[in-house]
C-alpha cells in the first residue's frame, strides 16, 4: 500500500499543473497519456468524474475549503484498503482548481498519537481572520475514547497545505462525563459570535438514547466551555452525526454566506446525519448568536425534515466558497454492491458532484444544482427542440455515449386532466409509491423520464421518471429513481427511490429534469434542483457493451420534450492513475 501511494506522489507535480491550471482545459490525463478513445477499463463502475481516490475506502467528505485559490477536499480514508477500516482512518487530501480536476496529496491526517492513535474521524475546516486555516476533528484515542482534536498547517501560506501539525496539547474538547464515549464526534466549521468567541458544534449520544448537537465556546481553539443548551436534543432519531450549520441569504439573492456576513443571513440551516437510517435532514430556522440555539417550525424528530437527497448520499458538509461567493455542498455516496464486491474492486465510495445550494423563493427549502464548472466536461453535444414522446412510446437519445453524460430536458405537460388520483396516506411514502407504481405501470400523466444505462435489450436499465397525481383539487409531482432493473447481478441494493417534487405544475405545465450519469452513479436534479436523487447502479451490461440512453412514457397522454441537451462527459483528473475508464464507453 505504502509503494502504491509512493506512486500516485510521484505523478503530483504533472497532475497539479493540470488540476491547477488557469484555463483548466484538459487535454491529458494526469498520468501524461492523452485522453483514449478506447471503450471500457477493465473496472465499468469506477466514475470518471464523480470524485474518489485513486484506491481505497472513502466515506465522509471533511474539510472542504477555498485557500490562496485552491480548493482542498479531505475525506475519510482508510490507507489499508477497501473497507471502511476501523482503526486505521485517515484524512485524505486532494486539492483542485476549479472543483472538477484533482490531484492527491499526501493525507493530511493519520492516527499517529494517543488522541487519535484509532483514527482520524470526521471534521472540518474554519478560516481565522488572518486567512489561516485550522481544522477541527475527532481521534478515536487510545482507550477508543471520541475526543476532538485541533490540527494547523505546518505553513499556512503554502496554497496546498500539505502538511498539517497537531498540537501535544490535544485534545482541546475531552469526552465530557454525561456523553457515551462512542458517540462525541464531527466538528462542525466555527464560527465567530459578536462576543469575540468561537463556537462549533458537536454531535452526542446520551444513554437514554438521547441524540444532541452540543455547542462549545473558545476564545482561542485550545480551551473550549460547553453551553447548557444544545443546538438540537431528541430522543426520536438516536445519534445525529456530522452537524452542518449555515447562514443562508434572502432568497431573492442566490450567493452563499458565510457566518461573517451574518448581517446578510436571513435564516440559518441545520443539517444532521441520521445513525440509524444513514441519510441527511435539515431544516430552515433561526439561530440566536447570544444563547447559541436554533428554533424552527415543525416536528422535532429530524427525521421529518427535508432531505438533500432521496437516494444514497450521507453525512454530507458545505462549505462557503469565498473564490465565487457560493455555498457548495459535498455527500458521500456509498457502494450499494457487497463488501467482497467493492474488496475485489479496490475501491468504495464517490462524493456527489459539488452542489451550489441556496434558499428557494419559500424560505423553506434549499434549491441545490451541480456546480457550474461541471459544464467544462461536456463534449459531444445532441440537442432536440420540440420533440414529443407518445403516450406509451420511446425515443432514443443517440451520438452520446450513454455511460458518461449529462443530460437536460425540459418536459411540457400541457393537460392535466388525465393525472391519477392520490390517496391521502400515498403522500406520506413516496417510497413506496415509486415501487407500487414503477415505469411499467401505465399512468396518466406519466410516468414519463428518462432510462439510462440501459442496455441494448433493455433488460438492464435505470429509470428516473416523474409521475403527476391530483390530490385534494391540486396537483403533486413524483419523482422516482427506480434501480430494480439497473442490473441483473443479485446481492446488489437496488431500491426505488422517491420524493415529490415541490413545484405548481398547473401554473407551470412543464418541469425539468438534469441527470448526470457517471459508470456507477445515477444523480438527477427535478424541478431545476428541488428534489434530487442519487444512486449507486451495477449495470452487467457495460463490462462488455455500451449503455443506450431514452426518453419514455407510460402515461395516456403525449408528452412534450421542450427541450433537450445530451452531452458526453470527458473524464477529469481524478486523484492520479487510475485503472478505470478513462473516456465514455
Ligand atoms: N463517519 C465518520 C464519523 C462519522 C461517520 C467515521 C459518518 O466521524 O460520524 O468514518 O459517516
Amino acid at each position: 500500500m505504502a509503494a502504491l501511494r509512493l506512486a500516485a506522489c510521484a505523478t503530483v507535480a504533472v497532475q497539479l499543473c493540470l488540476v491547477l491550471s488557469p484555463s483548466h482545459s484538459l487535454r491529458w490525463l494526469s498520468d501524461g497519456k492523452p485522453e483514449s478513445t478506447a471503450g471500457h477499463g477493465h473496472d465499468s463502475y469506477r466514475t470518471a468524474y464523480h470524485f474518489h481516490p485513486a484506491n481505497n475506502w472513502q466515506d465522509d467528505p471533511n474539510g472542504p475549503m477555498y485557500h490562496k485559490g485552491v480548493y482542498h477536499l479531505f475525506y475519510q480514508y482508510n490507507p489499508l484498503g477497501a473497507t471502511w477500516g476501523n482503526g486505521t482512518l485517515s484524512w485524505g487530501h486532494s486539492v483542485s482548481g476549479d472543483l472538477v480536476n484533482w490531484a492527491a496529496l499526501d493525507n493530511a491526517l493519520d492516527p499517529t498519537t494517543h488522541f487519535d492513535v484509532n483514527g482520524c474521524y470526521s471534521g472540518s475546516a474554519t478560516t481565522l481572520p488572518d486567512g489561516t486555516p485550522v481544522m477541527l476533528y475527532t481521534g478515536v484515542n487510545a482507550t477508543l475514547v471520541q475526543v476532538q482534536n485541533v490540527a494547523f498547517p505546518k505553513n499556512a501560506s503554502d496554497p496546498l497545505l500539505r502538511e498539517w501539525v497537531k498540537p501535544s496539547y490535544n485534545p482541546v474538547i475531552p469526552l465530557p462525563g454525561d456523553v457515551l464515549g462512542r458517540r462525541f464526534r464531527d466538528p462542525s466549521t466555527a464560527w465567530l459570535g459578536r462576543d469575540g468567541l468561537w463556537r462549533v458544534a458537536v454531535s452526542a449520544g446520551f444513554k437514554d438514547g438521547t441524540g444532541s448537537t452540543l455547542v462549545y465556546r473558545s476564545k482561542d481553539f485550545r480551551q473550549w466551555e460547553r453551553n447548557a443548551e444544545p443546538l438540537y436534543s431528541s430522543g426520536d432519531a438516536g445519534m445525529v452525526e456530522c452537524p452542518d450549520l449555515f447562514p443562508v441569504a434572502d432568497p431573492s439573492v442566490q450567493k452563499g454566506l458565510d457566518f461573517a456576513s451574518r448581517n446578510d443571513a436571513a435564516w440559518h440551516v441545520l443539517k444532521l446525519s441520521v445513525m440509524a437510517t444513514q441519510q441527511d435532514y435539515y431544516v430552515v430556522g433561526l439561530y440566536d448568536d447570544a444563547a447559541d440555539t436554533f428554533t424552527f417550525a415543525g416536528d422535532n424528530d429530524c427525521r421529518t425534515w427535508q432531505r438533500f437527497d432521496y437516494g444514497h448520499v450521507y453525512a454530507s458538509k458545505s462549505f462557503f466558497d469565498a473564490g465565487k461567493k457560493r455555498r457548495v455542498l459535498w455527500s458521500w455516496a456509498n457502494e450499494s454492491d457487497t463488501e467482497p464486491d467493492y474488496v475485489a474492486r479496490g475501491w468504495a465510495g464517490v462524493q456527489t458532484v459539488p452542489r451550489k445550494i441556496w434558499l428557494a423563493s419559500d424560505g423553506k427549502q434549499l434549491l441545490q444544482w451541480p456546480i457550474e464548472e461541471i459544464a467544462s466536461l461536456r463534449k459531444t453535444r445532441v440537442g432536440l427542440l420540440g420533440a414529443e414522446v407518445n403516450a406509451g412510446g420511446m425515443n432514443e437519445i443517440t451520438g452520446v455515449a450513454g455511460s458518461q453524460a449529462d443530460l437536460e430536458v425540459v418536459f411540457d405537460v400541457p393537460s392535466l386532466e388525465a393525472a391519477e388520483n392520490l390517496g391521502p396516506n400515498q403522500l406520506l411514502d413516496p417510497q413506496k409509491l415509486c415501487e407500487e407504481k414503477d415505469a411499467s405501470v401505465r399512468g396518466g400523466i406519466g410516468p414519463f423520464g428518462l432510462l439510462v444505462l440501459a442496455s441494448v435489450d433493455l433488460q438492464e436499465h435505470t429509470a428516473v421518471f416523474f409521475r403527476v397525481f391530483r390530490h385534494d383539487g391540486k396537483y403533486k409531482v413524483l419523482m422516482c429513481t427506480d434501480l430494480r432493473r439497473s442490473t441483473t447481478r443479485a446481492s446488489v441494493y437496488k431500491p426505488p427511490y422517491g420524493g415529490f417534487v415541490n413545484v405548481d405544475i398547473e401554473k407551470d405545465r412543464s418541469i425539468s429534469l438534469r441527470t448526470l450519469v457517471d459508470h456507477s452513479v445515477v444523480e438527477s436534479y427535478g424541478g431545476s434542483g428541488r428534489t434530487v436523487i442519487t444512486a449507486r447502479v451495477y449495470p452487467e451490461h457495460a463490462k462488455t457493451t455500451g449503455s443506450r440512453l431514452l426518453m419514455f412514457n407510460n402515461g395516456t397522454r403525449v408528452v412534450k420534450v421542450a427541450k433537450l441537451d445530451a452531452w458526453e462527459m470527458k473524464a477529469a483528473a481524478m486523484n492520479g492513475p487510475t485503472e478505470g475508464p478513462t473516456t465514455a464507453g
